[in-house]
């Protein structure tokens, strides 16, 4: 891989096996069963609080963690997983800024609390802003960062004494600060003729509601006490056969076997290995490709891992299975390659948003979101502006959706956001999202940032640091982040692999004048290439649309604008993507929440389907476009030339 390409970065897998992660401890398998572990999910309804008093700090000062809840005065129902902002009819509940109480009893298996050789975890998958947890009134765990799962080992306070259940208690504050990833400040207001004593606000430079609570699973789970920590994979290809690379972390002793056996979808073993790491060859290897680029796209090996090692107890086995895809990723100076082949990204951005639920996941909205991505004919989309949950990654993986998979980075536009506390928090973040999401075959490049104040004298040095650590972590991906500002100014572009540029011509300068589009798009395409020969991609453009308005000549917030901007788009894409544009991210995939604004109207409209997914007429115009793009490039390279009629989808 590292012969033959001109380019400005090649992967190099193989090196991944060098790297370590400098800061934190211990792997973050995502928790599957398996013969030797089980899991208990606690979704469902958990008791709730908020603390309204003055200084948000009455559940500490009355040590509510200490006795159930309902002891220390009234709780609420709260679902989990959810945000706790929508569910009730109470506005201060909406916009709570401060420390809410959650609590739930889980019932556990006899076997969990009597056998000393099982390891009882509890894992929350993401809670919204800082967390501290205690399990039976025990402080077992703090965490800083809404979008990142974390863990605690609970085995010796649930084996302790005769215990069938225990109480878990996670308090949670959604303050934002300059140094928190996003940033946001507190401001108080101090005028006493126009706000009441101890008024205050929470200011952010983000274009999302802030919405907190548990937002994803929240799960205990077992391992026997020796166990498989860590997995890392990385692939290559050499002729057609595939190359796993491997490396396993165990923990809990030091002597021990580890076994790995790779299966193809059929269940037949491909190929086997044994110790911590490895290559596994596997000849004719079926390779994962993207949606649409490959009659068979998103082909799926499996690692199994068998562990066995002699504890004082006797032996014991930890079994994991690793969903495993086999693919390249490399840039060069105007082409992105998946495989060795050019990908052009068309796709999406997204939230995590719904009504009623907020940020909490939710399987049938996760469902309908990957069938109309699949009906759209978007083979992508960037995570904007945060990491999404595990199961939305597993089934990019599934379904060969490419992923940028961009970190919480947004709003960094304050200058103590360049502080080093600041970045030392992003170099921490960076670590805990290439932990959990390294593996996904999906994950093509890393964004570390989206819109900083990137021209600000701090920014060079931020983010060339920022970048570095992310490719020592990992040196199979490129790194990017997203800029909206000028080509010359911009202080953190000379250290990514593709540029990434947000525009809205005509959206929100030149009101209403379309015919300016053309020519201000392809100024900024010129403008970056000529200075820095890297790839670009389109990663935001759009227009706010009402669905149901309608003006025709086209007029701002009704559906024809919208499909008349992006036309307007597409024909300066069309002509740069046969150069080094490699993609074009729509903004945005739904309408979603936002802060009160005159400039919002209950929301972001920019989506092309609304909040509840509905299609506005931009959303058939992508579609013809991205199943003609896709058809185009499928011809270039697949013998599978019938296919390529005219513009209609095809299916295979
Ligand atoms: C942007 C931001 C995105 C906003 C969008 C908009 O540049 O990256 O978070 O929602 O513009 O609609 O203004």
């Amino acid at each position: 891989m590292l012969q033959g390409l001109a380019g400005t970065w090649v992967v190099v897998g193989a090196l991944l096996w060098g790297c370590g992660l400098a800061l934190l401890q211990g792997g973050m398998l995502y928790p599957r069963e398996s013969r030797s572990r089980e899991r208990k999910e606690l979704d469902g309804l958990w008791r709730f609080r908020a603390d309204f008093s003055q200084n948000r700090r009455q559940g500490f000062e009355q040590q509510w963690y200490r006795t159930p809840l309902r002891e220390s005065g009234p709780s609420l129902d709260m679902p989990v997983p959810s945000s706790f902002n929508d569910v009730g009819q109470d506005g201060r509940l909406r916009s709570f800024v401060g420390w809410v109480w959650y609590e739930r009893e889980a019932t556990l298996p006899q076997r969990w609390t009597e056998d000393l050789g099982t390891r009882v975890v509890l894992r929350i998958g993401s809670a919204h802003y800082y967390a501290i947890v205690w399990v039976n009134g025990v402080h077992v765990a703090e965490h800083e960062g809404g979008h990142l799962p974390f863990e605690a080992d609970v085995s010796r306070l649930v084996q302790s004494g005769p215990l069938s259940s225990c109480r878990i208690t996670i308090a949670i504050n959604n303050t934002l600060s300059p140094n928190t990833l996003p940033p946001g400040t507190i401001l108080y207001k101090t005028d006493t003729s126009k706000y009441p004593k101890g008024y205050f606000v929470q200011n952010t430079n983000f274009d999302f509601f802030n919405y907190a609570g548990l937002h994803r699973t929240v799960l205990l789970y077992t391992t026997p006490t020796t166990y498989i920590d860590d997995i890392t994979v990385t692939t290559d290809v050499d002729q057609d056969t595939g190359l796993v690379n491997y490396q396993i972390v165990v923990q809990g002793s030091e002597h021990f076997q580890l076994e790995v056996c790779l299966l193809d979808e059929e269940g037949t073993v491909v190929a086997k290995g044994t110790g911590g790491r490895g290559q596994l060859q596997v000849p004719s290897a079926h390779l994962w490709w993207p949606y649409l680029m490959h009659e068979y796209p998103a082909y799926l090996y499996s690692l199994e891992v068998k562990l066995t090692a002699q504890t004082a107890a006797g032996f014991v086995s930890d079994f994991y299975t690793l969903p495993v895809g086999i693919r390249t990723v490399a840039v060069t100076q105007s082409q992105f390659l998946i495989n060795g082949k050019p990908f052009y990204f068309h796709g999406v951005n997204k939230h995590e948003d719904a009504d009623i639920r907020g940020k909490g996941f939710d399987w049938p909205l996760l469902v309908k979101d990957f069938n109309l991505l699949r009906w759209l004919g978007a083979n992508a989309f960037r995570t904007s502006h945060y990491p999404y949950a595990e199961e939305v990654m597993q089934l990019c993986d599934r379904y060969g959706i490419v992923v940028i998979d961009e970190s919480p980075g947004v709003g960094i536009v304050l200058a103590q956001s360049y502080s080093n506390v600041s970045l030392q928090h992003h170099l921490e973040v960076m670590e805990e999202m290439v932990r959990r999401d390294k593996n996904h075959p999906s994950v093509v490049m890393w964004s570390v940032a989206n819109e900083p104040a990137s021209f600000l004298k701090p920014a060079g040095y931020y983010f060339k640091t920022l970048i570095a650590h992310t490719k020592a972590l990992d040196p199979s991906r490129p790194v990017t982040f997203v800029t909206n500002s000028n080509y010359e100014a911009d202080l953190g572009v000379p250290y990514v692999d593709v540029i990434c540029v947000n525009s809205y011509y005509s959206w929100y300068h030149d009101y209403g004048h379309m015919e300016v589009i053309q020519l201000q798009l392809a100024t900024q395409f010129e403008s970056w290439y000529k200075t820095y020969q890297k790839p670009i991609i389109q990663s935001e453009y759009g227009a706010e649309t009402i669905t149901g308005f309608h003006e025709d000549p086209p007029l701002m917030f009704s559906e024809e604008y919208q499909k008349g901007l992006l036309e307007q788009y597409h024909v300066v894409l069309d002509q740069k993507r046969k150069e080094y544009v490699v993609g074009e991210l729509i903004w945005n995939f739904a309408d979603f929440m936002t802060d009160q604004s005159p400039q919002r109207p209950i929301g972001n409209r920019k989506g092309i389907f609304t909040r509840q997914r509905q299609p506005k007429s931009a959303a058939f115009l992508l579609r013809e476009r991205y199943w003609k793009l896709a058809n185009e490039t499928k011809c270039h390279r697949s013998a599978v030339k019938s296919q390529c009629v005219g513009n209609s989808p095809f299916t295979f």
